[in-house]
Protein backbone atom coordinates (compact mmCIF):
# COMPACT_ATOMS: atom_id res chain seq x y z
CA UNK A 1 0.00 0.00 0.00
CA UNK A 2 1.21 3.68 -0.86
CA UNK A 3 1.78 6.21 1.79
CA UNK A 4 -1.05 8.34 0.54
CA UNK A 5 -3.44 5.19 0.55
CA UNK A 6 -2.17 4.29 3.78
CA UNK A 7 -2.73 7.74 5.28
CA UNK A 8 -6.28 8.20 4.05
CA UNK A 9 -7.24 4.58 5.45
CA UNK A 10 -5.97 5.93 8.99
CA UNK A 11 -8.46 8.78 8.81
CA UNK A 12 -11.21 7.12 7.80
CA UNK A 13 -10.70 4.52 10.66
CA UNK A 14 -9.86 7.51 13.30
CA UNK A 15 -13.09 9.27 11.90
CA UNK A 16 -15.13 6.37 12.17
CA UNK A 17 -13.39 5.76 15.89
CA UNK A 18 -14.24 9.47 17.01
CA UNK A 19 -17.91 9.04 15.59
CA UNK A 20 -18.37 6.20 17.56
CA UNK A 21 -16.53 7.12 20.32
CA UNK A 22 -18.40 10.78 20.39
CA UNK A 23 -22.17 8.98 19.62
CA UNK A 24 -21.78 6.58 22.77
CA UNK A 25 -20.21 9.14 25.03
CA UNK A 26 -22.96 11.46 24.45
CA UNK A 27 -25.60 9.06 25.41
CA UNK A 28 -27.23 9.82 28.52
CA UNK A 29 -28.10 7.51 30.89
CA UNK A 30 -31.57 5.40 29.58
CA UNK A 31 -33.67 6.05 32.32
CA UNK A 32 -35.40 2.22 32.12
CA UNK A 33 -32.32 0.58 32.32
CA UNK A 34 -30.98 -0.65 36.02
CA UNK A 35 -29.14 1.94 37.72
CA UNK A 36 -25.44 1.26 37.28
CA UNK A 37 -26.68 -1.65 34.32
CA UNK A 38 -27.17 -5.55 34.79
CA UNK A 39 -24.70 -8.73 34.06
CA UNK A 40 -26.33 -12.07 33.58
CA UNK A 41 -24.20 -15.78 33.16
CA UNK A 42 -24.69 -19.26 32.66
CA UNK A 43 -23.87 -21.45 35.44
CA UNK A 44 -22.66 -21.19 38.97
CA UNK A 45 -19.29 -20.09 37.97
CA UNK A 46 -21.36 -16.94 36.53
CA UNK A 47 -21.46 -15.30 39.97
CA UNK A 48 -17.97 -15.12 39.53
CA UNK A 49 -17.44 -14.12 36.01
CA UNK A 50 -20.08 -11.75 37.08
CA UNK A 51 -18.51 -10.09 39.96
CA UNK A 52 -15.37 -9.55 37.38
CA UNK A 53 -17.62 -7.94 34.97
CA UNK A 54 -19.13 -5.80 37.23
CA UNK A 55 -16.09 -4.27 38.62
CA UNK A 56 -15.37 -2.90 35.11
CA UNK A 57 -19.27 -1.44 35.24
CA UNK A 58 -18.71 0.26 37.99
CA UNK A 59 -15.20 1.38 36.99
CA UNK A 60 -17.17 3.44 34.16
CA UNK A 61 -16.48 0.52 31.67
CA UNK A 62 -18.59 -0.51 28.71
CA UNK A 63 -21.20 -3.13 28.14
CA UNK A 64 -18.85 -4.52 26.06
CA UNK A 65 -15.51 -3.96 28.18
CA UNK A 66 -17.86 -5.56 30.92
CA UNK A 67 -18.27 -8.91 29.56
CA UNK A 68 -14.56 -9.35 28.20
CA UNK A 69 -13.61 -9.01 31.57
CA UNK A 70 -16.27 -11.07 32.78
CA UNK A 71 -15.02 -14.27 30.59
CA UNK A 72 -11.49 -13.41 31.01
CA UNK A 73 -12.09 -14.16 34.26
CA UNK A 74 -13.63 -17.66 33.54
CA UNK A 75 -10.91 -18.63 31.26
CA UNK A 76 -8.73 -18.10 33.57
CA UNK A 77 -8.90 -17.42 37.34
CA UNK A 78 -11.47 -19.68 37.59
CA UNK A 79 -10.11 -23.49 36.44
CA UNK A 80 -12.85 -24.98 34.76
CA UNK A 81 -13.12 -28.03 32.55
CA UNK A 82 -15.24 -26.87 30.29
CA UNK A 83 -13.90 -22.83 29.82
CA UNK A 84 -10.55 -21.33 28.96
CA UNK A 85 -7.34 -22.99 30.03
CA UNK A 86 -8.03 -25.93 32.14
CA UNK A 87 -10.83 -26.76 29.46
CA UNK A 88 -11.22 -31.15 28.51
CA UNK A 89 -9.74 -31.49 25.58
CA UNK A 90 -11.80 -33.50 22.43
CA UNK A 91 -11.27 -37.14 21.70
CA UNK A 92 -7.63 -36.98 20.17
CA UNK A 93 -6.29 -35.30 23.42
CA UNK A 94 -6.29 -31.88 21.99
CA UNK A 95 -7.81 -28.40 23.64
CA UNK A 96 -9.55 -26.27 21.49
CA UNK A 97 -11.25 -23.42 22.66
CA UNK A 98 -14.54 -21.42 20.69
CA UNK A 99 -15.34 -17.77 21.63
CA UNK A 100 -17.44 -14.84 20.41
CA UNK A 101 -18.16 -11.09 21.60
CA UNK A 102 -21.03 -9.54 20.00
CA UNK A 103 -22.07 -5.39 20.86
CA UNK A 104 -25.42 -4.34 20.55
CA UNK A 105 -24.83 -2.00 17.86
CA UNK A 106 -23.77 -5.19 15.71
CA UNK A 107 -20.28 -5.42 16.05
CA UNK A 108 -18.74 -9.00 16.34
CA UNK A 109 -15.89 -11.38 16.38
CA UNK A 110 -15.18 -14.94 17.10
CA UNK A 111 -12.44 -17.51 17.37
CA UNK A 112 -13.17 -21.62 16.39
CA UNK A 113 -11.31 -24.41 17.36
CA UNK A 114 -8.46 -22.21 18.67
CA UNK A 115 -5.61 -23.86 20.24
CA UNK A 116 -2.89 -23.10 22.77
CA UNK A 117 -4.01 -19.31 22.87
CA UNK A 118 -5.30 -18.46 26.45
CA UNK A 119 -8.56 -15.62 26.68
CA UNK A 120 -10.13 -16.96 23.30
CA UNK A 121 -13.08 -13.98 24.18
CA UNK A 122 -10.06 -11.45 23.76
CA UNK A 123 -8.97 -12.59 20.73
CA UNK A 124 -12.20 -12.68 19.37
CA UNK A 125 -12.18 -9.24 20.09
CA UNK A 126 -9.37 -8.51 18.14
CA UNK A 127 -11.11 -9.99 15.37
CA UNK A 128 -14.29 -7.63 15.88
CA UNK A 129 -11.78 -4.69 16.01
CA UNK A 130 -9.05 -5.45 13.89
CA UNK A 131 -10.18 -7.08 11.24
CA UNK A 132 -13.05 -6.89 8.35
CA UNK A 133 -13.97 -10.14 9.53
CA UNK A 134 -16.35 -11.64 12.05
CA UNK A 135 -14.22 -15.17 12.30
CA UNK A 136 -11.69 -16.80 12.18
CA UNK A 137 -10.43 -20.64 12.91
CA UNK A 138 -7.80 -22.95 13.83
CA UNK A 139 -4.59 -22.37 12.76
CA UNK A 140 -5.42 -19.13 11.01
CA UNK A 141 -7.17 -17.62 14.32
CA UNK A 142 -3.79 -18.89 16.23
CA UNK A 143 -1.70 -17.12 13.79
CA UNK A 144 -3.59 -13.86 13.98
CA UNK A 145 -3.76 -14.16 18.04
CA UNK A 146 -0.10 -14.88 18.05
CA UNK A 147 0.38 -11.92 15.40
CA UNK A 148 -1.62 -9.41 18.11
CA UNK A 149 1.02 -10.50 21.22
CA UNK A 150 -0.83 -13.41 22.54
CA UNK A 151 1.90 -15.93 23.76
CA UNK A 152 1.54 -19.20 22.45
CA UNK A 153 1.70 -21.85 25.09
CA UNK A 154 0.82 -25.55 25.80
CA UNK A 155 -2.53 -25.17 27.51
CA UNK A 156 -3.74 -28.78 28.57
CA UNK A 157 -3.70 -29.53 32.39
CA UNK A 158 -2.44 -32.38 34.14
CA UNK A 159 -6.07 -32.75 35.58
CA UNK A 160 -7.89 -32.67 31.84
CA UNK A 161 -5.26 -34.89 30.16
CA UNK A 162 -5.82 -37.50 33.50
CA UNK A 163 -10.01 -36.95 32.92
CA UNK A 164 -8.83 -38.00 29.21
CA UNK A 165 -6.98 -40.55 29.91
CA UNK A 166 -9.59 -41.97 32.11
CA UNK A 167 -12.41 -41.24 28.81
CA UNK A 168 -10.01 -43.37 26.44
CA UNK A 169 -10.33 -46.50 28.77
CA UNK A 170 -14.06 -46.84 26.94
CA UNK A 171 -14.00 -43.85 24.35
CA UNK A 172 -17.60 -43.37 24.74
CA UNK A 173 -18.67 -40.09 22.79
CA UNK A 174 -22.22 -39.19 23.50
CA UNK A 175 -23.45 -35.68 24.38
CA UNK A 176 -25.61 -36.14 27.59
CA UNK A 177 -27.72 -33.64 29.54
CA UNK A 178 -26.51 -31.22 32.51
CA UNK A 179 -28.53 -33.33 35.26
CA UNK A 180 -26.27 -31.96 37.86
CA UNK A 181 -22.70 -29.74 38.24
CA UNK A 182 -20.64 -32.11 36.49
CA UNK A 183 -16.45 -33.01 38.80
CA UNK A 184 -13.72 -34.52 36.81
CA UNK A 185 -12.47 -37.06 36.57
CA UNK A 186 -15.63 -39.40 35.46
CA UNK A 187 -18.25 -36.49 35.31
CA UNK A 188 -21.59 -37.86 33.64
CA UNK A 189 -22.13 -34.30 32.06
CA UNK A 190 -19.17 -33.12 29.71
CA UNK A 191 -20.26 -29.39 29.08
CA UNK A 192 -21.12 -26.26 30.33
CA UNK A 193 -20.20 -22.42 28.77
CA UNK A 194 -19.81 -19.19 30.70
CA UNK A 195 -22.63 -17.27 28.31
CA UNK A 196 -22.62 -13.76 30.12
CA UNK A 197 -24.91 -10.87 28.75
CA UNK A 198 -24.62 -7.60 29.78
CA UNK A 199 -26.24 -3.77 30.04
CA UNK A 200 -24.92 -0.58 31.27
CA UNK A 201 -26.05 2.45 32.46
CA UNK A 202 -26.68 4.06 29.10
CA UNK A 203 -28.17 1.32 27.98
CA UNK A 204 -25.98 -0.60 25.75
CA UNK A 205 -25.92 -4.27 25.15
CA UNK A 206 -23.02 -6.85 24.92
CA UNK A 207 -22.57 -9.98 25.18
CA UNK A 208 -19.54 -12.70 25.33
CA UNK A 209 -19.56 -16.92 25.05
CA UNK A 210 -17.05 -18.92 25.52
CA UNK A 211 -16.18 -22.65 25.98
CA UNK A 212 -13.80 -25.44 25.20
CA UNK A 213 -17.09 -27.08 23.40
CA UNK A 214 -17.84 -30.28 24.52
CA UNK A 215 -15.32 -32.82 25.76
CA UNK A 216 -14.22 -35.71 23.63
CA UNK A 217 -15.86 -33.96 20.70
CA UNK A 218 -14.22 -34.94 17.40
CA UNK A 219 -11.25 -33.02 16.26
CA UNK A 220 -12.58 -30.08 14.38
CA UNK A 221 -16.13 -30.15 15.78
CA UNK A 222 -17.34 -26.67 16.72
CA UNK A 223 -20.19 -25.77 18.73
CA UNK A 224 -22.66 -23.14 18.97
CA UNK A 225 -20.79 -20.42 21.20
CA UNK A 226 -18.20 -19.12 18.29
CA UNK A 227 -21.18 -18.81 16.23
CA UNK A 228 -23.05 -15.13 15.95
CA UNK A 229 -27.01 -15.87 16.35
CA UNK A 230 -26.68 -19.54 17.76
CA UNK A 231 -24.44 -19.47 20.91
CA UNK A 232 -24.69 -15.29 21.41
CA UNK A 233 -26.86 -12.39 19.85
CA UNK A 234 -27.21 -9.15 20.57
CA UNK A 235 -29.31 -6.12 19.70
CA UNK A 236 -29.12 -2.61 20.92
CA UNK A 237 -32.67 -2.30 19.89
CA UNK A 238 -34.44 -5.08 21.63
CA UNK A 239 -32.30 -7.54 24.19
CA UNK A 240 -29.74 -10.11 23.95
CA UNK A 241 -29.32 -14.09 24.17
CA UNK A 242 -26.81 -16.53 24.49
CA UNK A 243 -27.11 -19.97 25.01
CA UNK A 244 -25.61 -23.46 26.65
CA UNK A 245 -26.18 -26.82 25.94
CA UNK A 246 -25.39 -29.29 22.93
CA UNK A 247 -24.57 -26.64 20.50
CA UNK A 248 -25.77 -28.46 17.67
CA UNK A 249 -29.42 -27.82 18.45
CA UNK A 250 -28.68 -23.85 18.68
CA UNK A 251 -26.99 -23.69 15.26
CA UNK A 252 -30.14 -25.67 13.83
CA UNK A 253 -32.47 -23.21 15.14
CA UNK A 254 -30.58 -20.03 14.87
CA UNK A 255 -31.70 -20.17 18.21
CA UNK A 256 -29.72 -16.77 20.44
CA UNK A 257 -31.35 -15.21 17.14
CA UNK A 258 -34.37 -16.24 17.28
CA UNK A 259 -34.65 -15.66 21.04
CA UNK A 260 -34.04 -11.98 20.73
CA UNK A 261 -36.07 -11.86 17.30
CA UNK A 262 -39.39 -13.36 19.27
CA UNK A 263 -38.48 -10.45 22.30
CA UNK A 264 -38.66 -7.67 19.07
CA UNK A 265 -42.10 -9.03 18.54
CA UNK A 266 -43.36 -8.51 22.26
CA UNK A 267 -41.92 -11.56 24.12
CA UNK A 268 -40.36 -11.66 27.59
CA UNK A 269 -37.10 -13.12 27.91
CA UNK A 270 -38.66 -15.92 29.73
CA UNK A 271 -41.13 -16.63 26.67
CA UNK A 272 -38.74 -15.48 23.84
CA UNK A 273 -36.42 -18.71 25.70
CA UNK A 274 -39.63 -20.86 26.65
CA UNK A 275 -40.88 -20.68 22.60
CA UNK A 276 -37.00 -21.39 21.85
CA UNK A 277 -37.00 -24.33 23.32
CA UNK A 278 -40.06 -25.29 21.55
CA UNK A 279 -38.71 -25.42 18.46
CA UNK A 280 -35.46 -27.28 19.33
CA UNK A 281 -38.26 -29.80 20.56
CA UNK A 282 -40.37 -29.68 17.59
CA UNK A 283 -37.59 -30.34 15.49
CA UNK A 284 -36.52 -33.12 16.91
CA UNK A 285 -38.42 -34.52 19.83
CA UNK A 286 -36.53 -38.10 20.48
CA UNK A 287 -33.01 -36.57 20.65
CA UNK A 288 -34.79 -33.42 23.02
CA UNK A 289 -35.22 -35.95 25.76
CA UNK A 290 -31.27 -36.56 26.29
CA UNK A 291 -29.84 -33.19 25.49
CA UNK A 292 -29.74 -30.08 26.97
CA UNK A 293 -30.48 -26.70 26.11
CA UNK A 294 -30.81 -23.64 27.51
CA UNK A 295 -31.22 -19.97 27.31
CA UNK A 296 -30.72 -16.90 28.74
CA UNK A 297 -31.96 -13.46 27.65
CA UNK A 298 -31.89 -9.94 28.69
CA UNK A 299 -34.01 -7.12 27.26
CA UNK A 300 -33.16 -3.60 26.73
CA UNK A 301 -34.77 -2.64 29.64
CA UNK A 302 -32.81 -5.19 32.19
CA UNK A 303 -35.72 -7.96 32.55
CA UNK A 304 -34.09 -11.01 32.72
CA UNK A 305 -35.59 -14.55 31.68
CA UNK A 306 -33.97 -18.46 31.41
CA UNK A 307 -35.51 -21.44 30.02
CA UNK A 308 -33.84 -24.67 29.80
CA UNK A 309 -35.16 -28.33 28.40
CA UNK A 310 -33.80 -30.45 31.21
CA UNK A 311 -33.40 -29.59 34.99
CA UNK A 312 -30.21 -28.48 36.22
CA UNK A 313 -29.45 -25.24 34.56
CA UNK A 314 -28.36 -22.57 36.97
CA UNK A 315 -27.69 -18.90 35.96
CA UNK A 316 -25.95 -15.80 37.88
CA UNK A 317 -27.82 -12.45 38.04
CA UNK A 318 -25.21 -9.19 39.41
CA UNK A 319 -26.70 -5.85 39.63
CA UNK A 320 -26.12 -2.50 42.38
CA UNK A 321 -28.68 -4.40 44.39
CA UNK A 322 -27.11 -7.66 44.45
CA UNK A 323 -23.77 -8.95 43.16
CA UNK A 324 -24.36 -13.05 43.89
CA UNK A 325 -27.61 -13.83 42.87
CA UNK A 326 -28.15 -17.35 41.56
CA UNK A 327 -31.03 -18.79 40.30
CA UNK A 328 -32.57 -21.49 39.05
CA UNK A 329 -34.21 -21.90 35.34
CA UNK A 330 -37.09 -19.28 35.94
CA UNK A 331 -38.77 -22.76 34.21
CA UNK A 332 -37.71 -26.36 32.36
CA UNK A 333 -39.86 -27.59 29.70
CA UNK A 334 -38.99 -31.76 30.34
CA UNK A 335 -41.53 -31.47 32.69
CA UNK A 336 -44.36 -30.92 29.95
CA UNK A 337 -43.49 -34.14 28.21
CA UNK A 338 -39.83 -33.85 26.38
C1 LIG B 1 -20.98 -26.45 22.65
N1 LIG B 1 -22.69 -25.13 23.68
O1 LIG B 1 -19.81 -26.47 22.30
C2 LIG B 1 -21.35 -25.62 23.84
C3 LIG B 1 -21.16 -26.42 25.06
C4 LIG B 1 -22.00 -25.99 26.20
O2 LIG B 1 -23.01 -26.48 28.18
O3 LIG B 1 -22.56 -24.97 26.26
N2 LIG B 1 -22.19 -26.76 27.17
O4 LIG B 1 -21.85 -27.12 22.10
Amino acid sequence: MNDRRKFLGQMALSAGALAVSSGLDAKSPDPRAPEGGRVVSTWDFGVGANQAAWARLIAGGSALDAVEQGARWAETDLCNPTVGRCGNPDRDGVLTLDASIMDGDGRCGAVAALEDIDHPISVARRVMEDTPHVMLVGEGAQQFAVSKGFRKQRLLTPEAEQAWQAWRERAEYQPQINAERRQRPGDKDNHDTLGMLAIDRHGRLAGACTTSGMAWKMHGRVGDSPIIGAGLYVDNEVGAATASGVGEEMIRNAASFLVVELMRQGRTPMDACHEAIERVVRKRPEASKSLQVCFLAINRHGEVGAFALHEGFVYAVCDATKQDALHASDAIYAGSGA
